[in-house]
């Protein structure tokens, strides 16, 4: 993916999720082409979500990518591959790191990153995915999010040099796009479940307004969060369609 890839900086901007998608109604960038930015505006996290980060201490990012050789009912995989890309490069650092279905990372019980991704399909086909990427790296104070937010520097006590993180992230994130490529599907889910935040635990989760205790035991091929009852049954659910209890 990284061969001829672009690369674009920008000291600020609204989105750099915008800002792809903007590239791609002009022209057909590279694979892997990357738009970064010191600061976002209007920065954006899932439905209306904001994405919040200090001027330059953060990585804030996106990553065009031509998902071609998955049909759209298979576009949980590039959550998968990006999700595990962005924890294999923080388990080199810190410990607990975890991912939370469906694609933030936690390390403990705080969030270390965002992910936002942007599929536009067609027909039977994924013309291009837009993976936009928050990591916190060197912010320490954040406001009062639930779950609340950590980052690099908070847990290491070390400052780290954005521009070299970043390419040690990529890098990770390539490995696993290309193992989405290259490999059975089957063994990229397996590997994600293996990380997920509170696999094989009880805890309270909402749906319908409702509360439950649930147990995640898996995710299914759409990407559904496949959750033990305490009746004992299995019972799936989609994005939106269940909440975390803190
Ligand atoms: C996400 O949404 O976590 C996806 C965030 C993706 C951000 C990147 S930055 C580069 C690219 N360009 C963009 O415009 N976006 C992407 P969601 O799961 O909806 O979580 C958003 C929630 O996380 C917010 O409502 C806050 O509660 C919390 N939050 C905001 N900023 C945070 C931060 N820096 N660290 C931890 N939590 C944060």
């Amino acid at each position: 993916m990284t061969a001829g890839a672009g690369f674009i900086y920008k000291t600020e901007t609204g989105s750099t999720n915008t800002d792809a998608r903007i590239l791609l109604q002009a022209g057909d960038p590279p694979e892997g082409t990357i738009v970064q930015a010191g600061f976002q505006m209007a920065g954006r996290g899932r439905k209306g979500n904001k994405w919040e980060s200090n001027r330059n201490e953060n990585l804030l990012f996106s990553i065009i990518f031509y998902p071609k050789m998955l049909e759209p009912s298979e576009q949980f995989n590039i959550s998968m591959a990006v999700s595990l890309g962005i924890r294999d490069y923080l388990e080199t650092m810190i410990s607990d790191c975890k991912i939370k279905w469906p694609n933030d990372i936690l390390a403990g019980n705080r969030k270390i990153a965002g992910i936002l991704i942007e599929n536009t399909l067609s027909g039977s086909s994924i013309l291009n995915t837009i993976a936009g990427i928050g990591l916190n790296i060197n912010q320490e104070r954040f406001q009062d999010y639930i779950p609340p937010a950590t980052s690099l520097k908070m847990l290491t006590g070390k400052n780290y040099d954005l521009q070299l993180s970043l390419k040690e992230l990529y890098s990770c994130i390539d490995k696993r796009y290309v193992q989405m490529t290259t490999c059975r599907h089957d063994q990229l889910r397996e590997e994600y479940i293996t990380r997920l935040y509170r696999l094989n635990e009880w805890h309270t989760f909402i749906s319908d307004g409702a509360g439950f205790k649930g147990k995640i035991k898996s995710v299914d091929e759409s990407g559904c969060l496949v959750l033990e009852t305490e009746s004992g049954r299995f019972q799936n659910f989609s994005f939106g369609e269940i909440k975390f209890t803190y």
